[in-house]
């Protein structure tokens, strides 16, 4: 791990060590556009030719069923059943308090506005296979789904050697009620929510994470479905002041490092001895991490930076704009207002990043790359769309109506004007009247 100086940093320098720019690859450009498109001509078939050449399996059919789901959940440990229950639990708590109903507003008297949510119908929710499985991220995705009323919930994911799932995920499957996971990954289950096979049911926007394959298919079928965000790389950034502790910060670092090598962790620290003595704990216990070579490679493509203040500690995470944001400082709450880009924040030297996730309550599908500037984490929201509505009674027609007339005139619209006009020149007491 690199370390800078703030002080020493030029704008630019600033500029690229927060770019986390991935060079457009042509080649896996051209290979998820073949597999997109075969998926669209050959539906079931093509899943089942790359279940065959990507997963090294043969499928009978493309999916488990409620029983079989059932089957595969009895053998999860007891341990592991009661922690999910717990996780499940505080998402959902999390994620109901999100509901919220609007007020309706009368802008001026007689006319009166308001918002409504309805959930989208069909969603397709991906959980990846790969490296690790993670059985979090189908909770995160689909309890705000359940939550928000989707109609079809599609869930693929890719099948294990055996041609099935494993047992955390068919445990999730039917606590949450999914009576069905799909077995396909990749970049061909994303077409074939997307289009649709004879199998699969085609969705209206697409949720989760995803390698390479995955996120460029995504990027590829926007013309056709709504996605969650534009994924890349997971990353965290620690803030950290003399109050730290390094063995923390290197665990929340290294956390990080293991979910791939491309990830990043970054430490911003006020402190030059906070800093070394956190690179130094990185060092020990990256020795002894199961998934060391990941994580190596990661912290080879991580940096520390030595700021004067927090306030320049908190303007280089707002340029970052981190994924996570974990604030290892004592007035963490001082620091709060100051912060403009983040997808998730933890507080204070006690709340790992690892709580949320997995189980504090909050999601843990978030904006990478940056796009923290623009986007938010994946919340209840994600999977409702908001409609207007609008009344006038006559007294609202009388009010609006001159303004309206006036602006359809000024922008040519004479069909426009009419609609009010019409209305206006009425015989009143007629029953339309209201
Ligand atoms: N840190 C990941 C989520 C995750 N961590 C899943 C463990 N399992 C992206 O926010
Ligand atoms: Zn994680």
């Amino acid at each position: 791990m690199k370390v800078y100086n703030y002080t020493d940093l030029s704008k630019s320098k600033i500029e690229e060590l927060c770019s986390r720019q991935i060079d457009d690859d042509k080649l896996v450009e051209e290979r998820v556009a073949e597999i997109v498109n075969t998926v669209k001509k050959e539906g079931d078939q093509a899943l089942f030719n790359f279940a065959k050449a990507f997963d090294k399996v043969e499928l009978e059919k493309l999916f488990l069923d409620a029983e079989e789901l059932k089957a595969i959940a009895s053998t999860i440990p007891a341990d592991a059943k009661k922690a999910i229950e717990t996780a499940y639990q505080n998402i959902r708590a999390f994620h109901q308090s999100q509901l919220k109903t609007e007020d309706k507003i009368e802008t001026m008297p007689g006319v009166v506005c308001w918002r409504e949510s309805r959930a989208i119908e069909k969603v397709g929710l991906y959980i990846p296979g790969g490296t690790a499985v993670l059985p979090s991220t189908f909770l995160m995705l689909a309890t705000p789904a359940i939550i928000a009323g989707c109609k079809k919930i599609v869930v693929c994911s890719p099948p294990q050697n055996d041609g099935k799932t494993n047992c955390y995920l068919a445990y999730c499957a039917v606590l949450l009620g999914i009576d069905k996971i799909y077995l396909t990954g990749g970049a061909q289950a994303v077409a074939a929510m997307a289009f649709g096979t004879e199998t699969i049911p085609q969705v209206y926007k697409i949720f989760g994470p995803g390698n390479r394959y995955v996120t460029t298919a995504k990027t590829m079928v926007q013309n056709k479905v709504a996605i969650d965000m534009p994924a890349g790389p997971s990353e965290v950034l620690v803030i950290a002041d003399t109050t730290a502790n390094p063995s923390y910060i290197a665990a929340d670092l290294l956390a990080q490092a293991e979910h791939g090598a491309d990830s990043q962790a970054i430490l911003v620290s006020t402190s030059k001895e906070i800093i070394e003595q956190t690179l130094l704990a990185v060092e020990n216990q990256l020795a002894i991490l199961p998934r060391k070579e990941i994580a190596a490679k990661a912290i080879a493509n991580s940096y520390a930076v030595l700021v004067d203040d927090l306030a320049s500690a908190m303007n280089f995470s707002n340029e970052y704009a981190p994924e996570h944001l974990i604030l290892a400082t004592e007035n963490f709450e001082e620091l709060i207002p100051l912060i403009i880009n983040a997808g998730s924040v933890f507080l204070g030297n006690l709340t790992p990043e690892s709580a949320g996730d997995y189980a504090s309550g909050t999601n843990h599908t978030l904006p990478t790359s940056g796009f923290a500037k623009a986007y938010s984490g994946v919340s209840t929201d994600a999977f409702l769309k908001k409609i207007t509505f609008q009344h006038l009674s006559a007294n609202g027609l009388n009010n609006i109506g001159e303004t309206v007339e006036t602006l359809a005139a000024a922008e040519g619209l004479q069909a426009h004007k009419n609609a009010i006009t019409i209305r206006r020149s009425r015989k009143v007491g007629r029953p339309e009247s209201e």
